[in-house]
């Protein structure tokens, strides 16, 4: 092995972690079948044996509601819930517990401070600024917002090699703006956004910024108080926790200024027949009963990253952005999405010259090669590029090289059949 391919991490060993890396597709009577590649982790990723048997052990052992039973299992449960919140806000550097509050994804993070900031603080003629590689999760919501106050909804345009053109931003950047909405990484480019500096100018500008953090907190370190991020919002599933629980982190005083954004059980202090008096931080935005044994799981899932360590995730995940540049770039006919891999994140996402994203998609699955195909939920990026899809590789700290070199191989397969067609 050269040193420029050589895994530094132990690959192998973390792989034993994670059972259904070691399914075999496509099996049939007489033939071996393929070995997956799983190579769609910015949908979602797979989680390890430790993530799966924490949320066992709650379910046979611990389980009851959280804060509600003065008894001894809710006790047990509300212990291991904020446990995990603490967890949470120690990966991300929050200042405290109580501005980590738990949604159901970063789709609802970011439904949440649309619907309650956005209808308390926007008025008609206001800005909302985002940028034309943003997903949909982080786009509707605030054309939802716009609608309903009459603000206007503005995206920061990109280079055609899919960076910010931050030369615009004080262009774009108006006395009007009251919100600038960024991905610190694309799902689609896998650019790595400039966020520390786009939150700096922001605020001198008296913006505030939401961090779409959904493809940046499972890969990068993350710290929300050194970037003086306002809302920063991500899903558990994207990093090797269960579907069913995300995080929205608040700056204190605004969380505290804004109105509840769901009405329920334990998000009051006192309710009346004439009406409510909302909780403190975090139970206002936590309304009903909580993802409890998610949220413990992604707990479970941050002690897990924390064995392996972002740092070292993150360099991983960027050599096998070198090396799938590398052997794309090979196959010939490879249009990259987005910049070259020193502006970017373990997203890899391109066309092939005549043949449609779909099929790619399904040849790549024949040989065991699981990419996501379509617009991935980011069709105005699309737009931009001219294109209506692509097909998107994307790593974590699992993936091999030799995975990446099974993705060149396949593609260059792919294009001799459509030569002979
Ligand atoms: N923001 C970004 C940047 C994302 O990539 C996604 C999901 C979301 C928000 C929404 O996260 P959710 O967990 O609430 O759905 N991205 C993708 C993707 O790229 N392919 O499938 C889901």
């Amino acid at each position: 092995m050269t040193t420029a391919t050589k895994d530094q991490l132990d690959v192998e060993r973390i792989r034993a972690d994670f059972p259904i890396l070691a399914t075999i597709l496509h099996a049939k009577a007489g033939t071996a079948g393929v070995p997956l590649a799983y190579l769609d982790n910015a949908a979602t990723t797979q989680r390890p044996r430790q993530v799966v048997q924490s949320m066992v052990d709650v379910y046979e052992k611990h389980y009851a509601n959280v804060h509600r039973g003065i008894h001894w299992l809710s006790d047990q449960s509300t212990d291991l819930f904020e446990e995990a919140r603490g967890k949470v806000a120690a990966f991300i550097g929050s200042a405290s517990t109580e501005q980590v509050i738990f949604t159901h994804g970063a789709t609802e993070s970011i439904n949440l401070v649309a619907r309650s900031w956005g209808d308390a603080n926007l008025k008609s003629g206001d800005e909302i600024l985002l940028t034309e590689m943003e997903h949909h999760a982080n786009i509707v919501p605030w054309q939802q917002a716009a609608a309903r106050t009459g603000a206007v909804v503005r995206f920061l345009p990109i280079t055609d090699d899919g960076r910010l053109t931050l030369d615009k931003f004080d262009e774009y950047l108006t006395p009007r703006t009251k919100l600038v909405a960024v991905a610190a990484v694309s799902n689609v480019l896998g650019t790595i956004n400039p966020v520390q500096e786009i939150i700096a100018r922001a605020h001198a500008a008296g913006a505030l910024v939401m961090v779409d953090a959904a493809q940046s907190v499972p890969h990068t370190k993350t710290d929300v108080t050194a970037l003086d991020a306002d809302f920063l919002a991500f899903s558990g599933h994207k990093m090797l926790g269960p579907t069913g629980v995300g995080i929205l982190y608040g700056k204190r005083e605004l969380l505290e200024a804004m109105p509840p954004f769901m009405g329920g059980g334990s998000m009051i202090r006192r309710v009346t027949t004439s009406g409510f008096e909302p909780a403190e931080l975090p139970a206002r935005f936590e309304a009903g009963t909580p993802p409890i044994v998610p949220a413990i799981g992604l707990g479970a899932a941050i002690g897990y990253l924390n064995t392996i360590g972002i740092d070292a995730i993150h360099e991983h995940e960027l050599r096998l952005t070198r090396v799938a540049h590398e052997v794309l770039t090979a196959v010939g006919g490879v249009r990259f999405l987005g910049p070259d891999p020193e502006h970017k994140s373990g997203i890899v996402s391109f066309t092939l010259e005549k043949v449609h994203a779909h099929d790619i998609a399904q040849l790549l699955d024949r040989q065991g090669i699981a990419v996501r195909a379509g617009h991935h939920c980011a069709m105005p990026l699309h737009k931009r590029l001219g294109i209506t899809a692509s097909s998107r590789a994307s790593f974590y700290f699992y993936n091999t090289t030799e995975e990446v070199e099974r993705l060149g191989r396949a593609l260059e397969e792919i294009k001799r059949i459509f030569r002979r067609k």
